[in-house]
């Protein structure tokens, strides 16, 4: 099997109609290739007793221009965030909507006391990337007795009752782990020692890209993870985690697989001052799909991204506006994810967005 008969493999997980328009394009698009967010209606599919008709208490307006909006965004931890947050700013602005943006400092307590200032400021809606998936209940339950709508950015939480948020816009994290787990056992042969390094712990998508990366792997009795730390998804943390695991596992080691870009900087980096050469002694595989990656898959020391698109601003106003006019939305949109390597790279890097 040839790599484009792989890279078609992987696709053929999700959408084969994807597959001619997307080869096209130079790029092997997952779920869907028009750009369209594929939308997965809520598993009981009755409404979530969220939408405006439901609600007792005051209207709210309808009008995105009309509406103040508070956006409690996690940090800024690298690249990925830094576009998610440009995406939605800039959006906000030129749909003229009032933004009130709080930066949550990477702290789930500051994020919490964000989110309590927008209940008492009354804003109409609130977006919230959450920085891990637990605690966030008692908050939810004091926005929604506030008739404010919570829509969730890029990470999910876990909740008893899912009508505490409207939608979550966010891409499938198993889905992504798996995709870099199959492009690692191609190149691999079913074959390697690997060291992870995983994004922050308890964030949703720390949880399942290990989930997704595990169960593929696991079809390979030649593969193994041999060393697995956080690197919080921050660079120098990827980069000091790595040389402990060079320390211990350089003689052994095959490959690496970073939950994002931004460690995967950070290890290459290490394996580098380490004098292996990255890329080529270790295969690096990680997620996000950011400009210094596209930068490293061109100069050969990065192996794979798979895309996790920060561009959600449009995607997150559209379903307020959807939300305020009373259509019932999916409990997730999803994503769509594609997947680069070094024989795509170049082709694409010109048109990369963030
Ligand atoms: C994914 C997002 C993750 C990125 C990381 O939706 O939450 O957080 O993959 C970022 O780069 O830190």
């Amino acid at each position: 099997m040839d790599r484009g008969q792989l890279m078609a493999q992987i696709v053929g997980r999700g959408w084969a109609g994807a597959i001619g328009a997307a080869m096209a394009a130079g790029v092997l698009a997952l779920w869907g290739c028009g750009g369209e967010k594929q939308e997965k209606a809520s598993p009981d599919g009755k409404a979530d007793g969220s939408n405006p008709s439901d609600r007792g208490g005051g209207a709210r307006p309808t009008e995105l221009g009309a509406m103040t909006i508070g956006f409690s965004q996690l940090g800024a931890e690298g690249d990925w965030r830094t576009a998610e947050t440009d995406s939605i700013r800039g959006e906000a602005q030129r749909l003229g909507v009032s933004l009130k943006f709080a930066d949550g400092q990477s702290r789930q307590e500051k994020q919490i006391s964000d989110v309590k200032a927008f209940i008492l400021q009354d804003v109409d809606a609130i977006i919230l990337a959450p920085i891990v998936e637990t605690g966030w209940e008692p908050v939810l339950r004091d926005a929604k007795r506030a008739n404010i709508p919570v829509f969730l950015v890029d990470r999910g939480v876990d909740v008893s009752d899912e009508s505490l948020y409207v939608t979550l816009i966010a891409s499938d994290f198993v889905e992504e782990g798996r995709l870099a787990a199959d492009w690692m056992a191609y190149e691999l042969g079913g074959k390697a020692n690997i060291a992870e390094l995983q994004g922050t712990v308890g964030a949703a998508p720390a949880i399942d890209r290990k989930r997704g990366f595990a169960e593929e792997i696991a079809k390979h009795e030649g593969m193994k993870i041999i060393a697995s730390q956080s690197g919080d998804f921050r660079r120098s943390v990827g980069k000091e985690v790595m040389e402990g695991i060079l320390a211990a596992h350089a003689d052994e080691l095959d490959a690496v697989f970073a939950h994002n870009d931004d460690m995967a900087m950070g290890a290459i980096e290490a394996i580098a001052r380490h004098g292996l050469e990255p890329g080529v002694d270790i295969v690096v595989v990680s997620i996000d799909g950011v400009r210094a990656a596209f930068e490293a898959m061109v100069a050969g020391t990065l192996n794979c991204t798979v895309e996790c698109n920060p561009l959600l601003g449009p995607k997150v106003f559209d379903a307020i506006r959807r939300h305020a006019t009373g259509e019932e939305l999916p409990k997730w949109i999803r994503v769509e994810d594609q997947v680069f390597d070094q024989t795509t790279a170049a082709d694409v890097i010109g048109s990369r967005r963030y």
